[in-house]
């Protein structure tokens, strides 16, 4: 490789947890610290694969369970010849929920183990980092009802947070848990400090295949 590569960092956790915030946070901490740094969300309901996606969160659209499955997992591979692009770049990749949601999401579904579930996305760019934004329902609860898209009911986010345990159980995955209960600025000052220590040992290796 010519050029260091970027770093592949995700963010995941439950309902409210702050991704997004903290996204962006760290996206702009990164560039004002002279770093190229670009953020992604998944689902990326830009695309048309997005689009048949968000209309079923929105409710408006239903689509069997297997399908809508394989169509988020579907919905990241689309994005993966952008992504190693932007990495091989010197891109430092900042990712609003990955394949951890798709398998923590769709797991918690009646009759759908974990193995069925990561198997779709076996081989996607490795994150170099995964932070999970910790953060008990209650705390969650006093950030805002929840909205009306799909999934959104406490009962369901109760057992999406049992998945995400299990699958941090899983140590080929660089996992860091995150007390996000604590204020925006005492959670980014977490996130930026684990994320520029990620960034330095990355840059001089290979990004590696997700779950192989
Ligand atoms: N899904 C799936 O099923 N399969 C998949 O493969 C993937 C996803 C990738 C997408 O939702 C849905 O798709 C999601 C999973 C499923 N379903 N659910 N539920 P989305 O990504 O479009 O939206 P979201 O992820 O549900 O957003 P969120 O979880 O609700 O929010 P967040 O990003 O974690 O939090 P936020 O927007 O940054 O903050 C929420 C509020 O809290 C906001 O008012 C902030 O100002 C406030 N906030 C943030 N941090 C703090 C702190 N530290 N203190 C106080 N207040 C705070």
């Amino acid at each position: 490789m010519s050029c260091r590569r970027g770093a592949l960092i995700v963010l995941e956790g439950v309902d409210r947890a702050g991704k997004t915030t903290q996204c962006q946070k760290l996206v702009h901490a990164l560039q004002q610290s002279g770093r190229a740094a670009e953020m992604m969300r998944f689902p990326d309901r830009t695309t048309k694969i997005g689009q048949l996606i968000s209309s079923y969160l929105e409710k408006k659209s239903n689509l069997e369970d297997h399908t809508v499955h394989l169509l988020f997992s579907a919905n990241r591979w689309e994005m993966v010849p952008l992504m190693k692009q932007k990495l091989e770049q010197g891109i430092d990749l900042v990712v609003d929920r990955y394949a951890f949601s798709g398998v923590a999401f769709t797991s918690a579904k009646p009759d759908f183990s974990l193995e069925w579930c990561m198997n779709p996305d076996i081989g996607l760019p490795k994150p170099d980092l995964v932070m999970f934004l910790q953060l008990n329902p209650n705390m969650a609860a006093n950030r805002g009802e929840f909205g009306i898209e799909r999934y959104e009911t406490s009962a369901f986010q109760r057992t999406v947070h049992q998945r995400f345990e299990e699958l941090m159980q899983d140590s080929s995955v660089n996992w860091k848990v995150i007390d996000a209960a604590r204020t925006i600025e005492e959670v980014h000052k977490d996130i930026k400090l684990l994320s520029e220590d990620i960034i330095s040992l990355a840059q001089n290796q290979p990004v590696g295949e997700l779950w192989r």
